[in-house]
């Protein structure tokens, strides 16, 4: 028989299991489009036909629940391979409540195993591939010689995430296991129109230090051979590789579609010539390795054990209606306070820097990255400067210029239980490029995967208009974050708040968004504090009251707390008493605060720098009407930046963005009124 060269894999008993892999997934297979064609509890079905052979082999190679999987969809093979059950995997086709893969909450074929260390997975095609990265981050901060495998197919590789994760990866030449399965088509686009040349395995020539697989995936040897060595030089700290496997989709894209509308019947014929199974099954005949009866006897076997574990995942029950939204948050207890003597006063950039060193210096997994974070720059604000010569170039580092890649790489980081990374993007407006991590990935992890897998991640974002930043360098995008379930939006306004506040988000298991105004970093007149001890925090969701009063209220959070203040203090001296309301968070928001204002002053202004229409002030209007209706006096009045982008000549910012005699005339005639 030929040897595999680099590997261990000819022994007739690893034959065997993978063969029993190809037939199990094939028989679920049939099992499952029979369900859905006589609509028996499913509805969708991604066949896996003709994949089977990669995914099996890949998951042969790998060490189950110490190396790392990112499987995409169409992995099944390496599901079963790796060890999920077969039970499991047909309840979560039927949507049951089962603890792994999401017991109900996303389609099928949507991984998350956390003993065999398969974290949730989504359907954005190609968002595994930078989260699998981090991963890999993890296992070498860590020292460890841990794997980590993502899949993918041929289409995948148009994301922008598969280049900046090849990137990352080659960079820090992280223990990566890139594995294409290249079956020719995303749904009906041919490779041909997908990718430049043709061909996905070239797509990994710019990237220095990668090593390039290109193999048939359904040749036993071929493929073998391959993986073995990919996984070899991972485990070697050697860096990551690139397998692209060619494979037959030997089924429609999913049970939705349907090929012929785009393939001829000479192509759909021919794909089916290619099926791997069969010709795995010849080739262990003729090397003797088993007997057609033989042979006969293991797919009968596979076959009723797919009915029989289908009949026992039909048995269990649906998830029941009263959890639907529950989990969307990881239950957190803020750690009690020891208050400490006041110290110096400081302004919120030192008060962000000191709660970056404190909790670095408490807990070694905290792990600071951005774009220019390291070494004597410390971002461009200097937040995170000396953070590097402290704690080391592993603690604290710079990233690629990739917004998706920094929030990408932070949630594969923080899958390991032990890092918490507190991550930088560099301005709110930049955002957008990693919000694809942010909004489909990050925020839903903890819900997508029931309540397995959660993301302990901070993303710190300097923020907020004031400073002739024009369009780019002015942006609130509070309302944008707060309107996407999963994650707590924070937005302090002072040094002292700024503190407690980075700390409680550093020791939350969620993923909390740090927004800092850029007008009040260095602002000593109102926002500087003095310095607050290393134990001390303050809980999400405890609006404050920053000045009492009877006439109006006045929410505010961010920059207008400031403007608020100051018009409060200009209206008092013509006999009107303003409250103003710094809500420090608003997700989780404090209405209760809000309401009990409301209802000793009977007025409400609210008052923020972002776009008028569907801003956070509109939130805060509407629950203020539906709850505290009866206890207004007047109107609810916003004054809010115009619905325009702010512009970078300083006349035109100050009629975009409001301005505190706005703040003041609003409030006087609300008093008024
Ligand atoms: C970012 C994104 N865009 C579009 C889709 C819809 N979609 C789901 S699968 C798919 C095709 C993926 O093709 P490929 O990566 O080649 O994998 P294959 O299905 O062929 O195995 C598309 C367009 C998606 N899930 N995610």
């Amino acid at each position: 028989m030929k040897q595999c060269k680099t590997s261990p894999y000819t022994e007739k008993f690893h034959l065997l299991k993978i063969l029993r892999t190809l037939h199990l997934t094939r028989f679920m297979d049939e099992k499952m489009a029979k369900l859905v064609r006589q609509n028996k509890g499913a509805t969708f079905h991604l066949a896996v036909t003709g994949h089977e052979m990669i995914g099996a082999i890949s998951a042969s190679v790998l060490e189950p629940g110490v190396d790392w999987a990112y499987p995409y969809y169409r992995d099944r093979a390496f599901a079963i391979g790796l060890g999920c059950s077969i039970e499991d995997i047909l309840a979560a086709f039927l949507a049951r409540d089962i603890a792994n893969h999401s017991g109900g909450r996303m389609m099928p074929e949507h991984f998350s195993q956390k003993d065999l260390r398969i974290p949730c997975q989504s359907s954005v095609v190609g968002s595994q591939f930078l989260q699998a990265v981090g991963t890999a981050q993890s296992a070498k901060l860590r020292g460890s010689s841990e794997v980590v495998y993502v899949s993918g197919g041929d289409g995948a590789t148009s994301q922008g995430d598969f280049h900046e994760a090849l990137n990352f990866a080659c960079i820090h030449k992280l223990p990566v296991l890139f594995v294409i399965q290249d079956n020719g088509l995303a749904i009906s686009v041919p490779v041909a129109e997908q990718t430049a040349g043709g061909n996905c395995a070239k797509l990994g020539a710019g990237y220095e230090g990668l090593s390039v697989f290109e193999v048939d995936g359904c040749d036993y040897w071929q493929t073998a051979e391959a993986l073995a060595a990919a996984v070899e030089k991972g485990r070697l700290g050697q860096g990551p590789s690139l397998v692209v496997a060619k494979v037959p989709r030997i089924s429609p894209h999913s049970s939705s579609d349907d090929p012929r509308k785009y393939a001829t019947e000479e192509q759909l014929e021919e794909a089916k010539q290619r099926d791997p199974i069969t010709r795995f099954e010849h080739l262990l005949i003729a090397e003797g390795v088993l007997k057609p009866e033989e042979l006969e006897a293991m797919r009968r076997d596979c076959f009723e054990q797919i009915e029989k574990a289908s009949l026992a995942a039909d048995q269990i029950p649906s998830p029941a209606r009263s959890s639907a939204a529950t989990k969307v948050f990881a239950p957190f207890e803020v750690p009690v306070s020891t208050p400490a003597e006041p110290g110096e006063s400081i302004v919120m950039m030192d008060a962000l820097n000191h709660a970056l060193i404190e909790e670095m210096e408490r807990d070694a997994g905290v792990v600071v990255f951005g774009q220019d974070v390291a070494w004597g720059k410390g971002g461009v604000f200097g937040i995170t400067r000396t953070l590097t010569d402290r704690f080391g170039k592993e603690r604290c580092f710079n990233t690629p210029l990739a917004e998706s890649t920094i929030v990408g790489l932070a949630i594969g980081l923080s899958q390991d239980g032990f890092h918490k990374p507190v991550a930088e993007i560099q301005f709110a407006d930049y955002s957008w490029t990693g919000m694809n991590q942010i909004f489909n990935e990050l925020s839903s992890i903890y819900y997508r995967s029931n309540g397995m897998w959660n993301c302990p991640v901070v993303i710190r974002m300097p923020y907020g208009g004031y400073i002739q930043g024009g369009p780019y360098h002015s942006q609130s995008t509070e309302a944008f974050l707060a309107h996407c379930p999963g994650l707590k939006v924070v937005i302090p306004s002072n040094a002292a708040d700024a503190k407690r506040l980075l700390k409680t988000a550093i020791r939350d298991p969620n993923p909390v968004i740090f927004l800092e105004h850029k007008g009040l970093y260095r602002q000593r007149l109102f926002c500087a504090r003095p310095e607050t001890g290393p134990e001390e925090f303050l809980p999400f969701g405890e609006a404050n009251i920053v000045r009492s009063g009877t006439d109006a209220t006045i929410v505010a959070w961010g920059m207008t707390v400031l403007m608020a203040n100051e018009a409060a203090e200009a209206l008092s001296k013509e006999g009107i008493s303003i409250e103003v309301i710094d809500l420090r968070t608003i997700v989780p928001l404090d209405i209760d605060t809000v309401l009990a204002s409301i209802m000793r002053t009977g007025k409400l202004l609210i008052a923020h720098e972002a776009a008028r229409n569907c801003g956070f002030g509109a939130e805060i209007a509407a629950r203020v009407a539906e709850q505290a209706f009866l206890y207004l006096d007047a109107p609810i009045q916003r004054v809010t930046g115009k619905d325009c982008p702010v512009p970078y000549c300083k006349d035109l910012e100050e009629v975009v963005l409001p301005q505190r005699k706005d703040l003041e005339e609003a409030l006087r005639k609300l008093a008024q009124y």
